[in-house]
């Protein structure tokens, strides 16, 4: 890469493009390249700024008066454009307004829903699980990660069954689409339209059940809280935010286990590490690997001058690989004190449906704990590219 600093920016200038293949699928390298330049580093490619470093990112990420997510959490920048969708309630937003829907999806998965996905998601857990290891050889993302959530979740917020197979697909167009329209957005976008009809449709409160997260959600309109159609919008943040991510959480978790058998025989000696297993898993991988703010005046960051209404690249994944924050970042390590990674992303918008992602990761865990002893890798993993997102499209396995 070539980094050239000029005087007009006061900090490192690169034509580095993390939205490359390349980058994307591994960018570990790169961040650690560009961390030696400064923690804030211009990118020319996209006139915009990144940030790099966990101190640096988590200030940003506290500072919504500063950092907005208001003008979208991609590079499209609604203070000046519109967006290719109308823009979430929850996500885009800062407080107050942003304060309103999340004590919504915050009431809408409080305790007593928690424990009721807890009792569901455990049943297909272990019937899934069971079926994989009696078959010993099997892909560990389409048949696990891809599998397991896209029967729980959406049977928790209450779906549809049919039409399902549109889940995926529309998060990887939300995911590609905070990103600038290279080639993996345009693929994503192809053939868009269909399935972002379906998506809308199903959001609807007579599309839901009575009784699952999606008519929780409609309850806080009779309360007086949301109106229906905003109502019907965080049922679309669930949709958008929900499925893909955890799908890679999944996969990634399986990832990791297989490539580092001695993490495995820690968490089979003693299960309780679970919890910190997975979030090893989001700070060793990374979940989301990056979304942008956009400054709401002129900043000064780490000595840098940004103006007013400049995006700022938020690279979460560099962030939980800062050797400032973690002793030994690149290693493995589910004994770790993970305490404030990012991969659930930090301040504010820190992600509302981390305890179903978490869910969801620690049962499939906990049921290969039980049923497994060793995970191999039999095949090369293949990488699914996506702008934001880090996971895999392929990872053969045989369990033991
Ligand atoms: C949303 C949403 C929330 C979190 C992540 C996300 C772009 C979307 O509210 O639509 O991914």
């Amino acid at each position: 890469m070539n980094i050239q600093i000029t005087s007009d920016k006061y900090c490192p200038v690169t034509d580095w493009d993390p939205f490359s293949d390349e980058a994307l699928a591994d960018p570990f390298s790169f961040y650690e390249e560009l961390r030696a330049h400064g923690p804030v580093v211009y990118l020319s490619r996209y006139a915009c700024w990144a940030v790099l470093d966990f101190l640096v990112i988590t200030d940003v990420l506290n500072n919504w008066q500063d950092y907005s997510s208001a003008d979208g959490v991609g590079l499209e920048n609604y203070h000046k454009e519109k967006g290719w969708r109308p823009k979430s309630i929850i996500l885009e937003v800062d407080p107050p307004d942003h304060d309103k829907t999340r004590r919504v999806l915050t009431r809408v998965l409080s305790r007593p829903a928690m424990e009721k996905m807890r009792r569901d998601f455990a049943i297909g857990a272990e019937k899934l699980v069971s079926e994989l290891v009696a078959r010993k050889t099997f892909d560990g993302v389409a048949d696990l990660a891809e599998v397991y959530p896209l029967k729980v979740f959406p049977d928790a917020v209450g779906l549809n069954k049919e039409g399902r197979e549109n889940l995926l697909p529309y998060g990887s167009l939300v995911f590609n689409a905070t990103c600038p329209h290279n080639q993996l957005f345009e693929n994503a976008f192809k053939e868009a339209e269909p399935i972002i009809e379906w998506i809308m449709s199903q959001c609807s409160r007579e599309a839901l059940t009575k009784d699952g997260l999606g008519a929780h959600i409609y309850a806080a309109v009779e309360q007086g809280v949301v109106n229906e159609d905003e109502a019907g919008m965080l049922v679309r943040s669930l949709l958008s935010a929900g499925v893909d991510t955890t799908v890679n959480g999944i996969g990634n978790a399986l990832h990791c286990f297989a490539k580092f058998p001695d993490q495995w025989q820690i968490l089979k000696n003693d299960p309780s590490l679970a919890r910190t297993a997975i979030d090893e898993v989001l700070r060793f991988e990374g979940g989301v690997m990056s979304f942008f703010r956009t400054t709401n005046k002129d900043v000064e960051l780490c000595g840098t001058t940004i103006p007013a209404h400049e995006k700022i690249l938020i690279l979460f994944s560099a962030g939980d690989r800062d050797p400032k924050k973690w002793q030994d970042p690149d290693k493995f390590d589910i004994t770790r004190n993970t305490k404030g990674h990012l991969g659930f992303g930090a301040g504010v918008h820190t992600c509302v449906g981390q305890m179903v992602a978490r869910l969801e990761m620690e049962l499939v865990l906990a049921e290969l704990v039980r049923q497994v002893d060793h995970i191999e890798i039999t095949a090369d993993p293949v990488r699914k590219l996506n702008n934001s997102l880090r996971g895999l499209a392929s990872l053969p396995l045989r369990v033991s």
